[in-house]
C-alpha cells in the first residue's frame, strides 16, 4: 500500500499559482540544465523561494500540475507511466532551457483523476508512451516548486478549447476537471499540492537582449498588462476567486493571458473557489510577461 492510501480522506494541502518561464530556471543554474547565467529575474526567483519555505513545512504526497505547454487539441491526456527520463528543449528559447529531467509519476493517481474525469463526460487520454518527451510547463513549475524532485508527480495536459470553442466552453470543462481531481484526491488518501502552471498577462517582447539577463531590458510589456494582472491578484488576495472565473474571459483576451490554458480554472475548480485570501509569493516579469507566484491553503 503506497504511503498515505487507505489512512482515511485525501485532500489538496496547498494550491499554487506556479508559472513556468524557463528564464528562471536558466538565471538558478542547476546542474540538470546546460546553458549558464549570471542570474536575473530574482523577484520571481525570490518568490518561489517563499513557495517553497511554505510547502517545506506541511506533509504531502504528490505535485499535480496543469500545463499550457502539454497541448492536445482535443480532451485531456494524463501522464501514464511511472518514469521519464530524457532532456527536454524549449523550442522558443533553446539557449536558456535544455534540461535533463528524470521523473517519477503517480500513474495510480493520474488513472484516478483520468477515471472521474471520463465519468463526468470530458473526453480523456492516458499517455502511455514511455518516450514521450515532458513538456517545459510541467518541469519549470515542478522544478521550482520542489528542485529536490523527491516527490512523484501527476501532469494534465491542457487543451485548445478556448481558441476553437471559446474561454466559456474551455472553463465549463476546467471546472469539471477541477471537480474530479478533487475527487479522486479525496478517495486516494493522498495529500497533494496542485500547482497550476502558469503566466498571468502573456505578451512577450519579440526582441531579447545580447545577454537575456540583463535586467535593465526587462519590464511588462504595456500598462493595459500591468492592469489586469493588478486586478487579478488583488480579487485573489482578497479571496474573490468567483469574480476571478467571472473575468477570466475578458482577462484572457484584453491580456494575452496565459490563462487560455486552462489551468487557473482548474486550480480555483478544485480548490471550490476559495473565498479566503491567496499568498502572493512575489510578482515579476519575464520577457515582458506578468507572472505571479500565490498559494492557497485549503482552510
Ligand atoms: O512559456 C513561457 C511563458 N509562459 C512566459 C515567459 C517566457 C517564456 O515562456
Ligand atoms: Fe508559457
Amino acid at each position: 500500500m503506497k504511503k498515505g492510501q487507505g489512512q482515511g480522506r485525501g485532500r489538496i494541502v496547498a494550491g499554487c499559482l506556479a508559472p513556468h518561464p524557463p528564464h528562471l530556471v536558466y538565471a538558478e543554474n542547476p546542474p540538470q540544465n546546460e546553458p549558464r547565467s549570471e542570474g536575473g529575474w530574482e523577484t520571481l526567483r525570490w518568490a518561489y523561494e517563499r513557495l517553497r519555505n511554505s510547502l517545506s513545512k506541511i506533509d504531502y504526497d504528490v505535485l499535480i500540475v496543469h500545463s499550457p505547454h502539454w497541448r492536445t487539441q482535443v480532451g485531456t491526456h494524463f501522464l501514464g507511466v511511472e518514469k521519464f527520463k530524457s532532456l527536454s528543449v524549449d523550442p522558443v528559447f533553446p539557449h536558456l532551457f535544455r534540461y535533463n529531467y528524470d521523473l517519477s509519476v503517480d500513474v495510480e493517481l493520474s488513472k484516478a483523476i483520468h477515471d472521474k474525469a471520463k465519468e463526468k463526460g470530458l473526453v480523456t487520454q492516458m499517455m502511455n508512451n514511455p518516450d514521450y518527451r515532458i513538456d517545459y510547463g510541467t518541469i519549470v513549475s515542478c522544478h521550482l516548486s520542489n528542485p529536490a524532485w523527491d516527490k512523484p508527480i501527476v501532469s494534465i495536459s491542457s487543451n485548445g478549447a478556448a481558441r476553437y470553442f471559446n474561454m466559456e466552453v474551455l472553463q465549463a470543462m476546467m471546472f469539471d476537471l477541477g471537480q474530479a481531481t478533487k475527487e479522486a484526491i479525496e478517495e486516494s488518501g493522498k495529500r497533494a499540492v496542485l500547482l497550476s502552471s502558469n503566466s498571468l498577462s502573456h505578451r512577450h517582447f519579440v526582441k531579447e537582449p545580447d545577454l537575456p539577463e540583463d535586467m535593465s531590458h526587462e519590464h511588462i510589456n504595456n500598462h493595459n498588462q500591468y492592469l489586469w494582472d493588478m486586478k487579478m491578484i488583488d480579487l485573489a488576495r482578497n479571496g474573490k476567486t468567483k469574480e476571478m472565473a467571472e473575468v477570466m474571459s475578458d482577462f484572457t483576451e484584453y491580456a494575452t493571458a496565459e490563462t487560455d490554458s486552462g489551468s487557473l480554472s482548474w486550480l480555483l475548480s478544485a480548490l471550490d473557489f476559495p473565498n479566503y485570501p491567496a499568498e502572493l509569493h512575489g510578482y515579476g516579469t519575464v520577457i515582458g510577461t506578468g507572472n505571479a507566484v500565490m498559494e492557497w491553503r485549503p482552510l
